[in-house]
């Protein structure tokens, strides 16, 4: 090989290694800033040569006999794959001795450049498949030949800096050392970590053993136990319930004994309370081995038995989707383990048990996020596949949903349903999208147990260090089909031919066991029949198995009960002292002394001030700010998340207000009173699904916090429908889990086009029922307020969904009077006529809406004179006021009732209020019978995009609400014109 050596007189002066790799940053930053002759070495290296250089840094170079102080090029001409390298020579080394140096220093970069590759890349070639069906690849660059040996070279040590515990070694010892670390059972992807702490740390809890598992006798029968109680579950269900789906681990029951491990040793490392979160495979078996829940309960629930006690309602679930708690102990330490409940959706219980995690930190005062953690369990294909997965680790850091890293596992058999990964995933590994956090992502052959549960410890250990995320990817198989009535062999023959023929985990382990001497083959067979037996016990007892008490209500919702009487019956007091409202308009008005605080707001607190001096004109944004401010200062803990909603998406909120000099942040709500509750306020990230599934779960284990979110506008919810259809609307009752989280949704027909309008709330009207939560659409702020105090001072919780105001904001009517938030004041399911009209017998119409439009009516029947016509405003839509709005309509015995939205008919409230209106005016004798209707034509679009053609249309239904011949109007779901005229009785009369 043709070598340039350099001059003498560049190198021979004492350098060492990080020497070159000071001199190499020097060159990266400015390469002419460096002795030519070192700038012509650096150009030449390539990638992972300028890798090794720059890691020089900090080598014990010093000690080796021959220092590096020198440099040799390679030919950069020769194309050649060949590395350049440092030459090393000692300081006095004699020059005839110059080649020798050259050769061993040249020999010592290259072996290092070998182990670097092995650690980028030698998980390529690990032993992953337990069922081999790939054919094993070898990688060029974990080739030594790639780096210019020889088999000559094999047996010449060379010196490698303590790599691998190895100061010098045959070049055959180092290979076999890097495909023992990086090509056993366990391959590591870790050099795409940037912290140089997280990777050295990596780094060496893989290097330092080797990456082989190590465990006592006992260590080893511990596994084989829970390996024996993982395969014996699903044999006997198998038996015993022959086809009925139960998605059973089998060829992944190394999970059992995984998740052990991470409890164990987590519980050494200070963790005392883990949420789980898994999909369907497996999850039987965790449930009972790892959440203890009884094997009787489970088998009874197979006998058709439900979870729940008999008088408990509710939809109940599926086995398979179903939670439940549990305290366990691992020496001494108690670990309490929630398994949260999920729908089918994969991955979307993610974000939710983070969000618990969170809100269970936060109770625990644990900053250091060392106490609780999220395990999640993942299939292969729907971690590769969901979105939500991504949206998760994108909060993982950040500061208002931190919960100081997952441990992910992955239940990777290779398969989803049946697709195969070639058509389920982009990227090399279904776990790819990890690496957007640069999560350390340990894959492991599920076949070899041991080294599943080595690799646990080791993202244990990673995840209590760091607090970061951390990915285990349990490379498994599915023994059976999708569920145990499906055949595999339909799509996959050759897959499942080669799965027939393979033998269990637990044979494999039992026999290593045995070969090993730490077991007998009657002491493993026996450890299986106990475990039958004890099944069968068991199973015998389930046939007069009882579940005596539904586990809600417990913990943190001890003292809150279920609603069982009428929703409209129940009166909360949400009034508040007007001492105390001063008091919070106080803070909401003040800052300190040194605070420089924006010109505009400060207009805007001036504003405030004299709306709470004066009494009157209270607007919505200081509504929402006195509630939020009396509930903290009565003790009620506040979190609020969602885009932008510190200032708000109106610029109405500013919970935050920054100082314009520092950018220092005051947040004059948690400066009420001394002894208050802390109000955390979040600009989320820019999702909506993984962020309102987080708050879900937030409200789901703090009950006592009022947990809200706020959509930027109401129709963005929708991307996180999922959330809202599988747990909002119906987690009670499939659950038997309450949560009293508020979705605030910016909604209205202002002109802002197809999207910005509406919030599409027909869709939450659809799915009200059982009482299963609050839809709502407020008209004033006190309102609002009471809305907001209620959802905290009832004893029991329901999710409350409002449509928020945009242009009522800054409406000069819909402001609310200091006394209506006062002593005495209360909530408004219905506003009735406020307005003294003609009497109410003679009143000829009624119009009812909700929300908006209200002020529209308000105003257009102002202007023109009209007094026969009665306004009432419906502000809660569901739970539906049917008592009081039974009464209102009876004082109208002439008029005609008419229903009036500013949404299109196809859309807003008018489909749910339409059978009820019926059933009302039916069941009173109303002479009407039923409400007409008088809004937008249905569209396919919620929204016109013209702001001209809005404004005619919205003038057009407000007229129509007020004059129209309603039994005139077209059919509002024809294609009929979408603006046609109104004919006016009261005009054709006086014509
Ligand atoms: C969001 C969502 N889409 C589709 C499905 C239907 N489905 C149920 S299981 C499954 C395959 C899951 O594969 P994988 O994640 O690899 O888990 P495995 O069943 O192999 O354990 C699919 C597509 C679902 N449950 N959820």
């Amino acid at each position: 090989m043709p070598f340039r050596v350099m001059s003498q007189a560049s190198f021979l002066t004492g350098a060492n290694a990080t020497y070159v790799s000071e001199l190499y940053a020097r060159y990266s930053e400015n390469p002419g800033s460096v002795d030519p002759s070192w700038a012509e070495f650096f150009g030449g290296l390539n990638d992972d040569g300028r890798t090794v250089v720059a890691e020089l840094k900090g080598a014990s170079w010093n000690r080796h006999p021959n220092r590096i102080v020198g440099v040799a090029l390679d030919e950069a001409e020769s194309g050649s794959r060949k590395p350049a390298a440092v030459v090393a020579t000692a300081k006095s080394a004699p020059v005839a001795a110059a080649d020798e140096i050259r050769r061993a220093a040249l020999d010592s970069i290259r072996a290092l450049m070998l182990i670097r590759s092995y650690r980028v890349r030698g998980h390529l070639q690990a032993t992953l498949d337990p069922l081999a069906l790939q054919p094993r690849v070898q990688h060029p660059e974990l080739d030594y030949h790639s780096y210019g040996f020889t088999e000559a070279d094999l047996d010449r040590p060379i010196f490698i800096n303590n790599v691998l515990g190895m100061e010098s070694a045959p070049l055959r010892d180092i290979v076999a050392a890097l495909q023992q670390t990086y090509c056993g059972t366990v391959g590591v992807e870790f050099m795409h970590i940037q912290d140089p702490d997280q990777k050295a740390w990596i780094q060496r809890r893989i290097e330092s053993d080797r990456n082989q598992a190590a465990f006592t006798e006992r260590g080893k029968q511990a596994i084989f136990e829970r390996l024996s109680e993982a395969e014996g579950f699903e044999k006997f269900l198998q038996m015993k319930y022959t086809g009925t789906k139960r998605f059973g681990l089998e060829g992944g029951e190394a999970l059992i004994p995984a998740i052990e491990q991470i409890l164990k040793r987590g519980s050494q490392l200070g963790l005392r309370e883990v949420v789980l979160g898994m999909a369907h495979r497996g999850r039987l078996n965790v449930l009972t081995n790892v959440m203890k829940k009884p094997y009787s309960a489970l088998f009874s629930e197979f006998q058709g038995n439900p979870a729940t006690p008999e008088d408990v309602q509710g939809s109940g679930d599926v086995k398979y989707h179903l939670g439940t708690s549990a305290d366990r102990e691992f020496d001494g330490v108690t670990v309490h383990l929630s398994l949260t409940a999920n729908p089918s959706h994969l991955e979307i219980g993610n974000p939710v048990v983070l969000g618990k995690v969170r809100a269970k930190l936060q109770q625990r005062g644990d900053q250091s996020k060392s106490s609780v953690m999220a395990l999640l369990i993942h299939g292969d294909a729907a971690f590769a596949g969901q979105g939500v997965v991504m949206e998760c680790f994108a909060m993982s850091q950040l500061e208002g949903y931190s919960t100081g890293g997952t441990v992910h596992l992955v239940i990777n058999n290779q398969i989803g349903f049946t697709t195969t990964p070639r058509f389920s995933r982009s990227g090399p590994y279904c776990t790819d999208v990890a690496k957007m956090v640069q999560a350390p992502i340990l894959h492991v052959n599920g076949d070899d147990v041991e080294a599943v549960v080595h690799a646990a410890r080791i993202a244990m250990e990673y995840r209590q260090e760091f607090k970061a995320d951390v990915v285990l990817d349990m490379v498994c198989y599915r023994r059976h089909g999708h569920n145990e009535g499906d055949e595999p062999a339909f799509t996959q023959p050759l897959m499942y031919r080669v799965i027939a023929a393979h033998p269990t985990t637990r044979q494999i382990y039992a026999d290593q066991l045995i070969a090993e001497g730490v077991l007998t083959r009657e002491q493993t067979d026996r450890i299986g029949s106990d475990f039958q037996a004890r099944l069968e016990d068991d199973f015998q007892a389930s046939k007069s198995y009882k579940v005596n008490k539904a586990d809600w209500l417990e913990g943190k919702w001890a003292g809150l009960g279920a609603l069982t009487d009428e929703e409209e019956m129940r009166d909360e007091n949400t009034d508040v002292s007007l001492d105390l409202l001063q008091q919070v308009g106080s803070a909401l008005t003040s800052v300190p002394a040194d605070f420089n605080l924006n010109k505009k707001i400060q207009r805007q607190l001036d504003a405030k001030r004299q709306m709470m001096e004066s009494g009157q004109g209270i607007d919505w944004a200081t509504g929402e700010a006195l509630a939020f401010g009396t509930l903290l200062a009565e003790g009620t803990r506040l979190r609020l998340s969602g885009q932008d909603c510190g200032r708000g998406t109106f610029s109405q909120r500013h919970s935050v207000l920054n100082d314009q000099e520092t950018e220092a942040r005051y947040v004059p709500l948690n400066h009420v009173k001394d002894g208050q509750a802390h109000y955390e306020v979040i600009d989320s990230l820019l999702s909506e699904e993984g962020v309102l599934g987080f708050e879900y779960g937030y409200s789901l284990a703090e009950p006592t916090t009022l947990t809200l979110w706020e959509a930027q506008f109401g129709d963005f919810a929708n991307g996180a429908q999922v959330v809202i259809d599988q747990f909002i609307s119906s987690g009670e009752s499939k659950w038997l889990r309450m949560s009293g989280l508020v979705m605030l949704l910016p909604h209205g027909m202002e002109g802002q086009g197809p999207e910005h309008s509406s919030a599409r709330w027909e869709r939450y009207l659809q799915a009200c029922a059982e009482d299963n939560w609050q839809v709502c659409n407020f008209t004033t702020p006190a309102n609002y307020f009471h809305a907001l105090r209620r959802q905290m001072r009832r004893n029991y919780r329901k999710p409350l969904v409002v449509m928020t105001p945009k242009s009522l904001l800054r409406h000069r009517l819909a402001v609310s009077p200091l006394a209506d938030f006062g002593p005495g004041s209360r909530f408004r399911r219905v506003m009735p006529e406020t307005e003294k009209l003609v009497a109410d017998a003679k009143i000829s119409r009624v119009v009812l809406c909700s929300g908006k439009v209200y002020y529209d009516l308000f105003e257009e029947r102002a202007k023109r004179g009209i007094n026969d016509v009665a306004i009432i405003r419906i502000e809660q839509l569901y739970p539906w006021p049917k008592e009081t709005l039974t009464t209102q309509l009876a004082r109208y015995p002439s008029a005609e009732i008419v229903w009036c939205q500013e949404e299109s008919a196809n859309m807003g409230p008018w489909m749910f209020v339409d059978r009820r209106l019926h059933y009302i005016l039916d069941h009173t004798d109303h002479p009407t019978g039923l409400a007409y209707y008088v809004g937008r034509q249905s569209s396919a679009a919620p929204a016109t995009g013209s702001h001209k053609n809005h404004v005619a249309e919205q003038a057009l239904l407000v007229e129509q609400a007020l004059v129209a011949d309603v039994k005139s109007l077209p059919e509002p779901f024809s294609r009929a014109s979408k603006l046609s005229k109104v004919q006016d009785p009261r005009q054709a009369k006086s014509a």
